[in-house]
């Protein structure tokens, strides 16, 4: 395993003092954000977690290993290249193989996190079931990894980009609970609410942290959702956000846009459409699950 892995000094020093650890994506870094905001927001959400008394260990793909944790100038190699592929699960091993770079989605991130003992990730949104599945099959592999791998993901929900009706039927058929911190229904990314109850509210993280420890106790194999909803002065009006997203959808089908490409290309549109704005939003949101993350591990570590 040694062989494939690679994790930084402060990782390996946090694992030797049995301190918390926080995984992250690149994914984010290298498709969801423009340079140099995305570099410098990873390195803002890296330290937000080092005030909250947790380890950050941003996850990628360089010079054929898993990167857990990552120094300053592989961030800015991730974040400012354009030749840096999308890894989920099935297109890990190729990039390790042949020595590509590679940013990793919610589903390659919990992966790795958990084969370097990490389980807890903040991030902003997951992949979920697309709208029109029913035809096309687009069902993220962040669902089915959430079914079997223990690592639980810290996010604001997912998109309206995809049908967050059935992407929560999915996840109760695959036995994942969706927790809402401080919430009643599940945030929709850029919104505080949708339409669809969570699973189960808690309004502090010691009992998301009891949740998890007795869940893989329990040995119940698989994650789980914290779904934390974006600041309400970082909000974004939700009439506006749906005619955006009606619009990128329609433009996404129109030019037969399919598999890994949907969802950086709508992620893409949404961030024209709104000059920027949802941006600053998507900046706002991550941060505090960053914030929500740590102070999770911290509990979680304690028990
Ligand atoms: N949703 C977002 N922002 C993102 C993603 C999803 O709001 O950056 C990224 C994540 O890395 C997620 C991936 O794991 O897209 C899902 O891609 P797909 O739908 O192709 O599985
Ligand atoms: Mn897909």
């Amino acid at each position: 395993m040694k062989e494939y892995i690679a994790l930084s000094q402060e990782v390996q020093e946090a694992q030797k003092a049995n301190k918390p650890i926080v995984a992250l994506e690149s994914t984010i870094i290298s498709h969801g954000m423009p340079y140099p905001q995305n570099v410098k927001t990873a390195r803002e959400v890296e330290n937000i977690i080092r005030e909250n008394g947790a380890t950050p260990a941003t996850i990628a793909i360089l010079d054929g290993k898993i990167k857990v944790g990552l120094t300053d100038d592989e961030l800015e190699e991730l974040g400012n290249s354009d030749n840096v592929a999308k890894v989920s699960r099935r297109d890990l091993p190729y990039l390790v193989a042949t020595k590509q770079k590679g940013a990793t989605t919610v589903a390659a991130t919990m992966i790795c996190a958990d084969l370097a003992g990490i389980s807890i990730f903040a991030t902003g949104g997951i992949g979920g079931v697309h709208r029109g599945a029913e035809t096309t099959m687009d069902i993220s592999a962040d669902l089915e990894e959430l079914a079997k791998t223990n690592v639980a993901v810290v996010c604001a929900g997912a998109k309206s980009i995809l049908d967050l009706g059935l992407t929560m039927e999915y996840l109760e058929t695959k036995g994942v609970p969706v927790i809402g911190y401080q919430t009643d229904v599940l945030p929709a990314f850029y919104t505080r609410t949708s339409e669809f109850p969570v699973n189960f509210r808690a309004d502090d993280t010691a009992t998301i942290a009891k949740t998890l420890k007795t869940k893989w106790d329990l040995q119940l194999a698989g994650g789980a959702v914290v779904a934390n909803p974006i600041p309400e002065a970082h909000a974004m009006p939700e009439d506006k956000i749906t005619a955006v997203i009606e619009t990128a959808l329609s433009e996404a089908k129109e030019k037969n846009i399919s598999g890994k490409e949907v969802t950086p290309f709508l992620l893409a549109k949404v961030k024209e459409l709104t000059d920027g704005k949802s941006l600053d939003a998507n900046i706002a949101l991550v941060k505090y699950n960053a914030e929500v993350g740590a102070k999770l591990a911290v509990k979680l570590a304690a028990l």
